[in-house]
C-alpha cells in the first residue's frame, strides 16, 4: 500500500510518465498459449498447442472451440471476422505436419456458438517454411483486411548472421514480409496493395518487407495505426511503428538493419532514406551482457478500466520477462518505460472486446490492471469548481482529513473534490490507495 500526500497550494495535477502494471491471474492449467483474441462478445479465444479453447466467465471450458491435434503441428493465430456475428467465420494460422505455413478459414459451428465446426476448414494460402522463422500473427486491421506476418524463414541461431537466404530484402520471397488480403473477394488482394502488376515477380499479397521474425502484430484499435514486435538476431529487438493508411511499401530493414544498427550492408536497399526504422529498439545478447532476448509485441490500451493506461503500447520480452510502457507524445517523443513486473516467458498479448489486456505465458493468462504509485496530487487553495483527479486506483480505507470543508472521495480511481472544498495553508490529507504490492 503507498500513501499519496496532498499538499495544499493551488490546484495542480502531476502526471505520470507511466502507471505501473499488476498481472491478475485469469486462467491457469493450459499447455503452450501463443495466442489470444476476441470474437466481439464476452469470451476470449486461446490457442493452446493445436486447440483453440474458450475462456468465459472466468473458466476454460472443457471442450476446445477447435481441436486440430494430428492435423496441424501447432497453432500460431486465431482472429475472427468483423461480422463474426453474422457470418460466423474465423481465420487460424497454423504450422502444417509438412512444415508450411496455411491460413485457413473456419466457420463456427450452427447449434453450438462454443465450438467451430471441423470440416468447415478452406485453405485461403499457404507457402512452404521448412528452416526457421515463421513469424507468426494474424489480425484484422480497422480497414477490414487480413493481415499476417512471416519471418525471414531463417534458422537465425545465435553467432550467425542471420536471414541466411536473404529472403527478407528479396521482394520475390514471400518471407520476411506484412502480407494483406481482403478475405471479402474472391481473389483475396486488396485494389490497394501496391505490388499486383502483371510480372513484376512480387506475390500480389505483400504490402511490406524487411521483417526478420515478427512474434505479435496489433493495430490500435481507436486509431488503426500498427504495431510490430519484431524479433532480432543477437544485437538488437525492435518495436515498429507504421500510422494508419501508409502501410504500403514499408521496408522495416532487416537484414540491411538489426534495429538501428547496420547489420548486412549487401542487403541494404539502394536508398536507405526509404527504410522505416524501428521506433525503439534494445539490447539483445551482444549488448546486455549474453542475456537472451525476444520481444513478444503487444497492444495499445484502449480500455476503460485503466484510465491512466490509454494510449500505453504495452510489450514485454520473452527471455528476461520484462514489460515496458511505450507512448507516442504529442510533441513527436517517446517515452518508453522499463516496468517493475516480471513475468515467465510472456508468450502473447491479447485484447478482449473491452480493449481490456492481457497477457499468457505458456500455461497460464493473466489481465493487466495498472495501479497509481508513480504520481502524486498536490492540491491548494479553495477549489472553485468540482475537480476530479485521477488516482489510478481505489481509495480503499485510513483517509484522514484535516481543515478543510466538502471534500469527497470517489469509488474508485479518482479523488472528487468538490467547489467549496477550502484549505488553510499548511493542511495536509493522506490517502490510502489500493497500490500495486
Ligand atoms: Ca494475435
Ligand atoms: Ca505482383
Amino acid at each position: 500500500m503507498r500513501f499519496f500526500i496532498l499538499y495544499l497550494l493551488l490546484p495542480i495535477f502531476s502526471l505520470a510518465q507511466s502507471p505501473n502494471l499488476k498481472l491478475n491471474l485469469v486462467a491457469d492449467g493450459l499447455s503452450y498459449v501463443v495466442d489470444i483474441a476476441s470474437a466481439g462478445d464476452n469470451r476470449l479465444f486461446i490457442v493452446d498447442g493445436n486447440k483453440i479453447k474458450i475462456l468465459a466467465n472466468g473458466q476454460i471450458l472443457p471442450t476446445p472451440f477447435l481441436d486440430l491435434t494430428n492435423q496441424v503441428n501447432w497453432i500460431m493465430a486465431v482472429c475472427f471476422h468483423p461480422n463474426y456475428a453474422q457470418n460466423g467465420n474465423f481465420y487460424v494460422k497454423y504450422k502444417a505436419n509438412d512444415a508450411s505455413c496455411v491460413i485457413a478459414r473456419f466457420s463456427k459451428s450452427t447449434d453450438d456458438s462454443n465450438l467451430a465446426d471441423p470440416n468447415s476448414a478452406t485453405i485461403l494460402f499457404s507457402y512452404p517454411n521448412n528452416n526457421g522463422h515463421e513469424g507468426g500473427d494474424l489480425e484484422f486491421g480497422k480497414d477490414g483486411y487480413l493481415y499476417t506476418t512471416t519471418g525471414d524463414g531463417a534458422p537465425g541461431e545465435r553467432n550467425t548472421l542471420g536471414d541466411e537466404f536473404q529472403n527478407a530484402q528479396n521482394m520475390s520471397s514471400i518471407k520476411g514480409k506484412l502480407l494483406r488480403f481482403n478475405v471479402n473477394s474472391p481473389n483475396l488482394i486488396p485494389i490497394e496493395n501496391p505490388y499486383q502488376q502483371p510480372n513484376d515477380n512480387i506475390p500480389d499479397e505483400i504490402i511490406a518487407s524487411g521483417l526478420r521474425n515478427p512474434w505479435k502484430f496489433s493495430f490500435d484499435r481507436q486509431s488503426g495505426d500498427l504495431w510490430i514486435g519484431d524479433v532480432g538476431q543477437d544485437s538488437y529487438e525492435e518495436v515498429d511503428f507504421v500510422p494508419f493508411g501508409s502501410f504500403e511499401q514499408r521496408n522495416f530493414g532487416w537484414s540491411c538493419y538489426e534495429g538501428n544498427m547496420l547489420h548486412l550492408t549487401q542487403n541494404c536497399p539502394q536508398n536507405q532514406s526509404t527504410l522505416t526504422m524501428p521506433i525503439i529498439d534494445y539490447a539483445g545478447y551482444n549488448f546486455n551482457g549474453n542475456q537472451a532476448a525476444s520481444i513478444t509485441g503487444g497492444y495499445v490500451y484502449r480500455g476503460t478500466k485503466y484510465p491512466a493506461l490509454n494510449g500505453f503500447y504495452c510489450y514485454a520480452d520473452y527471455n528476461s520477462g520484462k514489460f515496458w510502457l511505450l507512448k507516442r507524445l504529442s510533441n513527436g517523443n517517446i517515452s518508453n518505460d522499463a516496468k517493475g513486473i516480471l513475468m515467465n516467458n510472456p508468450t502473447t498479448f491479447g485484447e478482449d472486446s473491452y480493449g481490456e489486456l492481457y497477457v499468457a505465458t505458456f500455461d497460464k493468462i493473466y489481465q493487466i490492471s495498472a495501479c497509481g504509485n508513480d504520481q502524486t496530487i498536490t492540491v491548494s487553495g479553495q477549489i472553485t469548481t468540482t475537480s476530479y483527479y485521477n488516482a489510478l486506483s481505489s481509495i480503499t480505507s485510513n483517509v484522514t482529513i484535516s481543515n478543510q470543508t466538502n471534500v469527497t472521495f470517489s469509488a474508485s480511481k479518482k479523488i472528487e473534490l468538490n467547489a467549496g472544498f477550502k484549505v488553510e495553508n499548511g493542511s495536509v490529507f493522506y490517502a490510502q490507495i489500493d497500490g500495486c504490492q
